[in-house]
């Protein structure tokens, strides 16, 4: 159903650092891809993004840079978004979890939770530390995991074996701000009564057997089957949303409650019609992307919220993701292992966008854990990108440009094809129908893969059709023919590639084919399986598309993306 209602969301990233390719291939760009898709193709698209800027682990960074909270997530919130920016994220909003819509929104949502009889309350015990004179929330608090026996497990999570916990679970608890042992104190708390909504929430992920991944349905069905614990939504912190219950206000909303809240808050913050059309009717689509740590939010914990608030319309898909690694090994900024994105602001200019975005299609894990590699970023760069995309190109538009004056004045005659050109035209018709489905599917690796092949077809016709041979044979009409079809072809690979390498092609498109337009534009997908070349057609300037990269200058981008950005430097500039 083509009018169909996408609303595409990224996971809110928590705002205590900035993020490094990990992030951004785990689910901003994922997340991208699909909604230039669907934009591309019609679907009458939505995509929200944002900082979560609630939680301990901006409490925590905060206090070790002695700055406040506020000021803190603030700053690198804006940083954040000039990052996305720069990588071309589409977002249609990037706002935040701390604005007065989001306050608004996250009370009334709990409201009606505790009306309709989902919100107990109890004490609970949670950790203190005598020292500090606190209660200590989760991420301040280290431990070793009940379940697996990791010795760096936090008050709530161990991020080992993934597994949520009640804070007197955790062994051998200790402040993290001084290190003492963080013993337990009782305080009054509110919990989210998840039983009660257990099978409406079961009945529902299995109706997603054959929608979600099936690494993300097996693993919902794995927590649900575990038993649903009552979770405690209530901390004993200053800093995130007050909840608006008399014996309560002097405590916050547990962060986990508040940020998937955000998604309707920043929804209805872009515009009232949207929020209303995505949320409170059930036929929009709704893509949650998120990286593999917050699939259990996303499959079990925000489904119940939502099914026991009953106003909102649910997820349809949540795209779950796995982790990047680095060469190897586990992203780490102490040890300067990575890809670090704050290089993308500094050093815009040495890196070319579609090019990483590209090599980072090829990396996203989707169903299961990946590497980044710089010889593969290499070889991608120059096989695929130089080698099979630009050659295409390059190629097609220098011989129209030599053999006639940059014009090219052809029409298709049925009698006039033989089966090498009937290959090709049937190639513009099934390609993009394949990649369309891939697409659709979120698969997004696949899709790329399609997209090379696709320009392999042309590159194969091309020498097999030999126009050079052509020409000096005089067989002028025949030429024209083969390059005619060539030039449709990159054409119809422009706009299916539009979703990964938006700046490339369109480049390409305006100042290279000559085309009106561009071939991003809402709605027009369908053109790809046509011939958006007609009769008597001049090109314009052509220019190498991308840039091989050699050792040299991978070096050079080498080392601009290893360095971790210098939280302290940066505040202290600010301050
Ligand atoms: N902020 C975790 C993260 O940034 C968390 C996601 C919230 S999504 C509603 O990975
Ligand atoms: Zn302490």
């Amino acid at each position: 159903m083509k009018n169909e209602k996408r609303l595409i969301t990224a996971a809110l990233t928590y705002v205590n650092n900035i993020p490094h390719v990990g992030h951004i291939v785990g689910c901003h760009l994922p997340a991208d891809i699909f909604a230039r898709f669907c934009r591309s193709y019609g679907y009458d698209t939505t995509f929200v993004g944002g900082s979560d800027m609630h939680g301990t682990p901006s409490m925590v960074t905060a206090q070790e840079l002695n700055i406040p909270v506020e000021k803190l997530t603030e700053e690198l919130h804006k940083v954040h978004n000039e990052i996305y920016k720069k990588l071309n994220i589409s977002y249609d909003i990037y706002s935040n979890t701390h604005t007065k819509t989001h306050e608004k929104v996250t009370q009334d949502f709990f409201i009606e939770l505790y009306k309709n009889g989902y919100i107990s309350q109890g004490e609970t015990e949670m950790f203190y530390c005598e020292k500090d004179k606190m209660f200590l929330p989760d991420r301040f608090v280290e431990g070793t995991c009940p379940k697996c026996g990791f010795e760096h497990a936090s008050g709530d999570q161990c991020e080992k074996c993934d597994s949520l916990f009640s804070p007197n679970e955790l062994k051998n608890a200790k402040c993290k701000i001084c290190g003492n042992e963080a013993c337990i104190k009782t305080s009054k708390h509110i919990f989210l009564i998840l039983s009660k909504g257990v099978d409406r929430l079961n009945s529902w992920i299995e109706s997603k057997k054959e929608i979600w991944r099936p690494h993300v349905y097996s693993e919902a069905k794995k927590w649900v089957q575990e038993g649903l614990k009552d979770r405690c939504i209530s901390r004993d912190i200053k800093w995130g949303f007050p909840v608006p219950l008399e014996d309560f206000k002097d405590k916050v909303f547990y962060v986990w409650f508040d940020a998937p809240i955000g998604y309707i808050s920043i929804t209805k913050e872009l515009s009232e019609q949207k929020y209303q059309d995505l949320w409170l009717k059930r036929d929009a689509k709704i893509y949650n992307f998120v990286g593999k740590d917050n699939i259990q939010f996303h499959s079990v914990f925000f489904p119940t919220m939502l099914i026991e608030n009953g106003q909102y319309n649910l997820p349809y898909n949540v795209v779950g993701l796995n982790f990047l690694n680095y060469e190897g090994q586990k992203f780490s900024k102490s040890k300067k292992i990575g890809v670090f994105c704050n290089s993308i602001l500094d050093n815009f200019e040495d890196i070319d966008i579609d090019t990483l975005r590209a090599y980072l299609t090829t990396i996203i894990p989707e169903n299961r854990d990946t590497d980044f590699k710089w010889e593969d970023f290499k070889n991608n760069t120059n096989s695929e990108l130089v080698g099979k995309f630009g050659n295409l190109f390059n190629r097609t538009l220098n011989m129209i440009k030599n053999y006639f004056n940059g014009n090219i004045d052809y029409e298709i005659k049925k009698e006039n094809l033989n089966d090498l050109d009937n290959e090709l035209i049937n190639s513009i018709n099934e390609y993009p129908e394949k990649i369309t489905q891939a697409f659709n599917n979120v698969e997004i690796r696949e899709a790329y893969k399609l997209i090379m092949q696709y320009a392999t077809v042309g590159n194969g016709y091309i020498e097999k059709s030999a126009p050079w041979a052509l020409v000096k044979q005089e067989k002028f009409e025949e030429a024209k023919k083969v390059l005619f079809l060539a030039i449709n072809l990159c054409a119809s690979l422009c706009i299916v590639a539009s979703p990964i390498i938006p700046q490339k092609v369109t480049k390409l498109w305006i100042e290279q084919l000559n085309l009106n337009g561009t071939p991003t534009q809402n709605d027009y997908w369908q053109n790809a399986s046509k011939f958006n070349i007609s009769k008597n057609h001049t090109i314009g300037e052509i220019k190498p598309i991308f840039e091989r990269v050699d050792n040299e200058k991978l070096e050079k981008i080498k080392q601009i993306m290893a360095n971790p950005f210098v939280i302290n430097e940066y505040f202290k500039n600010i301050k």
